[in-house]
């Protein structure tokens, strides 16, 4: 694909009155509310470092939410200093960059140790990973297990599994990465992941407090702005978006600062270990945490599995298989935990660069 970087973008920024981009595949009369602030641009022509990045601007804003599920709130004020983060998802082709610079090997490649997994089956104890499956009626929503499958030969090359191929799929996000697989890469071209809240500080583009990352209507004028699930999830999509499983990055409207996909398509991985709620940092718009990070490990578990004490990261932004009827989070105050060694076919990642401060 032909590298987007962020400085022609804001080149193309500035040569409209709106201060909206107005070239694309898009429909530019829905009214998408958004901020672009101009304290980006002055900051883009400063970068060089920054391929495929933008600048999201340091400040105090709105993080979380109380009118959804538990783990979202309490909404509170946070700050956090300015940060680059990647317009896009990392791609497949990216991905492949890296593997062939390095020859990583991804979790999902690697065989499994019998003695990390006790009481599996021997069939399962092969390199694999989660492949959604779509059933082809209603299905009992408590049990994962009727649409997730452990796939073997299933991996960020294979996405369905070994018959599967990344033909065509070049600008897709790459899924089936790890945490460790993230992190591998973000070091490899010389940056990081986000934190919680440098993500949602992103997702949000400048809004304070509102629902999606374009406002607060799902689809403004009829126009689908992520690549969520229409119909009855797990066994009915819709595809009234135009895809039924990840889209090309960039498919969709950017948010107000620029970036694509900070909705649905994959989750993305952050740094930050997860707690139930945002408690522990809550704070008044006067004298909010700054730079806020998640739990220590040994306080991070899935609430929902409180038995199986295992520390788990943040992922943020929904996915293409999240649906109202089931997982109403492609919002920005959304939030789930996962353990560092899962991968799946929803599940991605982007990279930042902070400066020191
Ligand atoms: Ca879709």
């Amino acid at each position: 694909m032909a590298p987007i970087v962020a400085v022609d973008y804001v080149a193309d920024i500035e040569h409209v009155d709106d201060g909206r981009d107005q070239s694309g595949p898009y429909d530019w009369s829905v009214p998408i509310k958004t901020i672009i602030n101009k304290h980006i641009m002055k900051h883009q022509s400063e970068q060089s470092l920054a391929e495929n990045m933008i600048w999201i601007p340091g400040g105090t804003f709105l993080m979380g939410s109380d009118r959804h599920y538990s783990e979202e709130a309490p909404a509170h004020y946070v700050t956090i200093d300015g940060f680059w983060m990647d317009i896009y998802a990392i791609t497949n082709q990216q991905f492949q960059e890296f593997i062939e610079a390095t020859g990583y090997v991804t979790v999902a490649e690697r065989p499994l140790n019998p003695e990390h997994y006790p009481g599996a089956l021997p069939e399962l104890l092969v390199p694999g990973s989660a492949v959604f499956q779509k059933p082809s009626y209603p299905v009992d929503l408590h049990n994962v297990g009727n649409w997730w499958a452990y796939v073997p030969g299933a991996n960020w090359r294979h996405p369905e599994g070994p018959d599967s191929s990344l033909e065509g799929r070049e600008r897709h996000p790459v899924v089936h990465v790890a945490y460790e697989d993230a992190e591998a890469y973000a070091h490899w071209i010389g940056r990081g992941l986000p934190t919680e809240a440098q993500w949602e500080r992103a997702a949000r583009g400048g809004l304070e407090g509102e629902e999606y990352t374009w406002g607060n209507e799902f689809t403004p004028d009829g126009t689908f702005m992520a690549n969520t699930w229409q119909g009855e999830f797990p066994w009915q999509n819709l595809c009234l978006d135009g895809y039924e499983g990840t889209a090309p990055v960039g498919s969709f409207p950017p948010n107000g600062y620029g970036l694509y996909d900070m909705a649905g398509n994959v989750w993305e991985w952050t740094s930050d270990w997860y707690q139930d709620h945002h408690a522990a940092h809550v704070g008044h718009a006067c004298c909010a945490p700054i730079n806020p990070r998640g739990a220590i490990p040994e306080q991070s578990f899935d609430p929902h599995m409180p038995d199986i004490r295992i520390p788990r990261k943040v992922l943020k932004g929904g996915s293409h298989l999240c649906a109202p009827n089931y997982c109403l989070r492609y919002r920005p105050a959304a939030r789930i935990p996962e353990t560092i060694d899962t991968s799946t076919s929803h599940i991605g990642f982007r990279c930042v660069v902070t400066p020191r401060t």
